[in-house]
């Protein structure tokens, strides 16, 4: 594709798709300057319409920890896709799958596979509000659990109030069953539930806050969040979608042994296709229909070609445990990139957990969204469109986490520094 004909193909996306894009996020609306067009992804690298390589660290949003078009996924798929893509019947792909995740995640004894990370909490949620008869649900400030819309909400304040909507269409009676707190703030969650805890359904939670760009939980955190909730029987849910297979092989639950009620996963375990799911112990998710009277459904639920990726994906790491070269990965990476920034006299802290890593334009360590909010998003912006004509590809939103791959070998991260010093070094 020439230039010309790229223009030509965006102009014709934005007549015809909501700012040209399927998801938000891929828009480059909060970095600024347009998207690329991508023809094909191969291990770490993307490769767009006009022939320009980038090293990736986007990953489908965290999906591909192999990589683009890894050889077991692709061999898995073909064998599938000879037989067809979907039957709308149960399939033993889909019995495969359940076990894996069961022998992964330790809270997970059965299982229910839906189509993405939405539908994965939007269930998990009225599983808990059947479950405990209650209607409050608490999140926190920078968690995104999807767009259904309990979750579309904001904080009215720094201390938990009865939310307001965050987007047009959400009730204002549903977003007031929402409360949110801000993460990692021990004390303001105390207050709360000894005000309202007897009448909260559940805690929605990413162990690991990727959706702020790279929050980890301060010491203590999740324990106490684990005592409170069972202290005033709400159920604890680690919304997993991102961190699930990305902080450790069993993710956040295993990495900070604590034990949630219900766990929701996604992107990892579909291989880069559609897959969710939402689990927890067989009490608990026999009450889910046709074993139990919650409903959820899906046409597409547990997809032979979904499964079939999914599967082929987790058997990779069950066999091969990559998790240590992969944390290593991560750690050179936003070390080095914070070494060379600071040493450019940039103001930069980072952190990395398992395969996902982060940066922030901020002189202190960042452990809450109102902090992330608090940097230099600026730099960021001028930060990531220096390394993006330079090659390399970093989540275009100063709110995200970066992932790596089993293919982003020493020599992949070495080349990503190098091209971060220059940018660095030339001024951006
Ligand atoms: P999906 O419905 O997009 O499959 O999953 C929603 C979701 C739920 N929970 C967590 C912790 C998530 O991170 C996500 C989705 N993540 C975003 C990126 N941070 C997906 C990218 C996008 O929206 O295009």
């Amino acid at each position: 594709m020439t230039a010309s004909e790229f223009d030509t193909t965006w102009k014709r996306a934005q007549q015809l798709i909501p700012g040209g894009v399927n998801s938000p996020v891929r828009s480059f609306r909060s970095v600024g300057g347009k998207p690329f067009f991508v023809d094909r992804g191969q291990g770490p690298f993307l490769f767009d319409t006009e022939g320009r390589r980038y090293i990736d660290y986007v990953l489908s949003w965290g999906a591909l920890i192999l990589g683009h078009a890894h050889p077991v996924v692709m061999e898995a798929l073909n064998r599938q896709i000879l037989l067809g893509t979907s039957y709308g019947t149960p399939t033993p792909g889909e019995v495969e799958l359940a076990e894996r995740l069961t022998e992964m995640v330790p809270s997970v004894d059965m299982v229910r596979l839906v189509n993405s990370g939405t539908e994965a909490t939007m269930s998990a949620l009225r599983l808990a509000r059947a479950v405990t008869g209650r209607e409050y649900v608490l999140k926190f400030s920078g968690g995104y659990h999807g767009h259904s819309d309990s979750f579309l909400v904001s904080s009215g304040s720094g201390v938990a109030t009865l939310s307001l909507p965050d987007s047009p269409g959400v009730p204002a009676s549903t977003a007031s069953l929402t409360l949110v707190l801000p993460f990692n703030d021990i004390d303001l969650l105390r207050d709360l539930f000894k005000e309202k805890g007897s009448q909260i359904s559940s805690v929605f939670v990413e162990p690991v806050l990727g959706n702020s760009g790279l929050i980890p939980p301060e010491k203590g955190y999740l324990e106490e969040l684990r005592s409170l909730t069972s202290q005033y029987g709400s159920l604890l849910i680690f919304d997993e979608v991102m961190t699930g297979f990305r902080v450790a092989s069993g993710g956040a639950e295993e990495k900070f042994g604590v034990k949630p009620d219900l766990v929701t996963l996604g992107k990892v375990i579909g291989g880069g296709l559609p897959v969710g799911a939402f689990g927890g112990s067989r009490e608990i998710m026999s009450k889910v229909a046709p074993a139990g009277d919650v409903y959820q459904a899906g046409t597409l639920s547990g997809n032979p070609l979904a499964t079939a990726a999914g599967n082929a994906q987790l058997r990779f790491l069950q066999e091969n445990d990559p998790f240590s070269e992969l944390e290593g990965s991560a750690n050179q990476l936003s070390s080095g990139i914070v070494k060379i920034l600071r040493n450019g006299g940039i103001s930069a802290c980072g952190s990395s957990v398992g395969s996902m890593w982060g940066i922030f334009f901020s002189d202190s360590p960042v452990t809450s969204f109102e902090e992330a909010k608090a940097a230099n998003i600026e730099n960021f912006k001028k930060f990531h469109k220096a390394c993006l004509r330079k090659g390399v590809f970093f989540a275009p939103s100063a709110f995200e986490a970066g992932f790596v791959s089993t293919e982003h070998t020493e020599d992949v991260i070495n080349e990503t520094l190098e091209i971060v010093q220059s940018v660095v070094s030339k001024g951006w």
